[in-house]
């Protein structure tokens, strides 16, 4: 009877062929050798494009987060309405569908009762002032509006002002006009005689291009960054108001951060906003200039007389909003002394 043997390897091969198993194994449970392993991963979500200043600041933060924990924490970023939009922002990361959201506090008019005195025609001077006086007062009175969120930082657009298809040089030619604003701004516009189209940054493009709009009332970045300087020729500045912002993150997402890490977020709450108003005030030089060279724009000043006048039509919004929130149990002279003391301090 014979016996097949089976053919065994010699001890060479074997040690080859093990030493392959080994090293292929490793290659393919590991994958690609990362740099460093990010063990927490946050979405941001913002509703203007990438090139504007709400976005510019987000990338910063992103990357400042990034440096500051070494790498323990990446943030996804979502410009330009991909996760989350104007006006779902609030209620998105409320519920959880972005862990951090940017917002405007104009789109969500009666939601801030406090923090909305920054909408009023208060006439800071410049985007910096403006945020870092929004930022002290919110640390200051930690305001109930937004106990269902963390919020990360606040920061203000740059002083808001007429960009037109037409000259504005008095009060008389804005009367019927159709121009673009949201919130406290839009009340301002309804005061002066124009008329306001409330909507969302983000939705100005369309709303130019269709002739639903002749101008619109908001910072001058926008020229160069959503390139209206093409068809809004004539600048008018007034420096009325301006738009305060929050960046709010989830309250879950927050609280199931490591120390160390909320740490670093509430670390960055101040510097973020005054590096963003610094970057927005030199990108408003930026963009007038930009805007000069392209397109030959006109910039002019309301005359003064009627400056004036306007400020006066303005002052009832002030008593407004006072009356609101004392409604809400607000402490509204308390509140409107101190924004107008931080002003006084950061605009000179
Ligand atoms: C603004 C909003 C998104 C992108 C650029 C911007 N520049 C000024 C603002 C202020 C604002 O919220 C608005 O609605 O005009």
């Amino acid at each position: 009877m014979q016996v097949k043997t089976i053919p065994t390897m010699g001890p060479t091969r074997t040690l080859i062929l093990l030493f392959s198993a080994i090293v292929l194994t490793t290659i393919v449970s590991w994958g690609p050798i990362p740099v460093v392993a990010a063990e927490v991963s946050l979405s941001y979500a913002n509703f203007p494009p990438a090139p504007t200043f709400p976005c510019i600041q987000m990338e910063r933060w992103a990357q400042e987060v990034s440096t500051r924990t070494a790498g323990k924490v990446q943030i996804q970023t979502y410009p330009g309405s991909t996760l989350l939009g104007a006006k779902n922002m609030w209620s998105g990361v409320i519920e959880g569908q972005a862990d951090i959201g940017c917002i405007s506090m104009a789109y969500q008019p009666g939601v801030f009762p406090m923090m909305s005195v920054f909408e009023q025609p208060l006439g800071f001077r410049s985007a910096t002032s403006a945020s870092i006086a929004l930022w002290e007062l919110y640390a200051k009175r930690r305001p109930k509006e937004f106990e269902r969120v963390k919020v990360l930082t606040m920061f203000s657009s740059a002083p808001s002002n007429f960009m037109c298809k037409l000259p504005i040089q008095s009060l008389a030619d804005l009367s019927g006009l159709e121009i673009r604003a949201s919130g406290g701004a839009s009340r301002a516009l309804e005061l002066l005689g124009a008329t306001p189209v409330s909507m969302p940054a983000s939705e100005c493009p369309e709303a130019l291009q269709k002739g639903l709009i002749k101008g619109i009332f908001s910072s001058f970045d926008m020229l160069k960054d959503f390139n209206f300087a093409e068809h809004l020729k004539y600048q008018t500045v007034t420096n009325f108001m301006v738009y305060p912002f929050a960046v709010i993150m989830n309250l879950d997402s927050y609280n199931a951060l490591p120390a160390d890490v909320r740490e670093v977020l509430d670390g960055l709450g101040r510097e973020q906003a005054e590096w963003t108003g610094q970057y927005l005030d030199a990108h408003v030089r930026e963009s007038l200039e930009w805007s000069k060279q392209k397109y030959g724009i006109e910039v002019a000043e309301l005359p003064a007389s009627e400056a004036a006048l306007a400020r006066q039509k303005l002052t009832v919004m002030i008593d407004d909003w006072k009356q609101k929130a004392m409604d809400k149990g607000i402490p509204a002279d308390e509140v409107l002394a101190e924004a107008l003391a931080l002003q006084a301090k950061y605009d000179n």
